[in-house]
């Protein structure tokens, strides 16, 4: 900006009293867009169509800062995947965090990753994660997260005193939020789309919009059946086994109300097979 520039918007906003203030309120509004839509239109679509598909890709529910289930499927999957010579290939259908009580572990053993060599981890975004997210950029969004955030801003420390945007901000480790910032929303195999809740049927992969792939359910429930793809999601829980039907499996079984935590195998022109844990084992 030339000088003159700046000295007109300088006058502009002494002349204008209260616009000084407005006009931050602006651009502040303005960049928390801004990063919505960077958040929208990154490519966020990953493909695994070339990947080696002797071997199982397996995807795991929503695991809703379930920490200790976490743990133990992923266990059961590593003895899974060694017995069939494997890697282990994971997709992590969202919803990660919130209403269980441990998101804070849940997201440190994310970001730590897969502790054998080979093994592949690929977590993708929920309606969950992008609330988490939209709580630190304002106050209602923040008032909207509480109801099932409060025991991931308990799992950060909060308390009774200090649950607000503010101490939420400096709980929050960045590396947790850059965690988040960064989550795909689908994964694609040859025979198979994960994503977190669905797809809106009839529109292709690209111009489907986040809200649809964190949230839809009916459309995509009436309209799963001419897919080109078997979709492997979560989002709508079920009441403790997986849904198979159509073009779809829903592999959410309400961690943190049934207990049951779910994965499926998927291997090319094999039957899915389910492996899970639950708090009653
Ligand atoms: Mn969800």
């Amino acid at each position: 900006m030339g000088r003159k520039a700046t000295r007109i918007k300088v006058r502009r906003a002494v002349n204008a009293g209260g616009a000084a203030t407005n006009g931050k309120f602006i651009d502040r509004s303005r960049r928390a867009i801004g990063k919505l839509a960077r958040l929208a239109s990154r490519a966020r679509h990953v493909d695994w169509r070339q990947k080696d598909d002797r071997f199982p890709v397996y995807a795991i529910g929503d695991v809703h800062g379930m920490a200790e289930l976490l743990e133990r499927l992923l266990d059961k999957i590593g003895r899974d995947a060694k017995k069939l010579g494997s890697p282990a290939r994971i997709v992590f259908l969202g919803d990660v965090v919130n209403r269980g009580p441990d998101t804070r572990r849940v997201l440190d053993i994310f970001i730590d990753g897969p502790r054998h060599v080979g093994d592949e981890w690929l977590v993708l975004c929920g309606n969950h994660e992008i609330s988490l997210l939209e709580a630190l950029s304002s106050d209602d969004a923040f008032d909207r997260f509480v109801p099932k955030g409060l025991n991931t801003l308990r799992s950060y420390g909060l308390g009774r005193d200090s649950i607000n945007r503010k101490a939420l901000k400096a709980a929050l480790p960045s590396a947790h939020r850059h965690f988040l910032e960064a989550l795909p929303l689908t994964c694609r195999t040859r025979s198979h789309l994960f994503v977190h809740a669905g797809v809106r049927p009839g529109r292709p992969l690209k111009r489907q919009k986040v809200a649809d792939l964190t949230t839809i359910r009916d459309p995509f429930f009436e309209g799963a059946t001419g897919l080109p793809w078997t979709v492997v999601h979560g989002h709508t829980p079920t009441s403790g086994r997986p849904f198979v039907g159509g073009n779809r499996i829903c592999i959410d079984t309400g961690a943190c109300i049934t207990g049951v935590l779910t994965a499926v195998a998927i291997t090319e022109g094999e039957k899915p097979r389910f492996l899970s844990v639950s708090n009653d084992d």
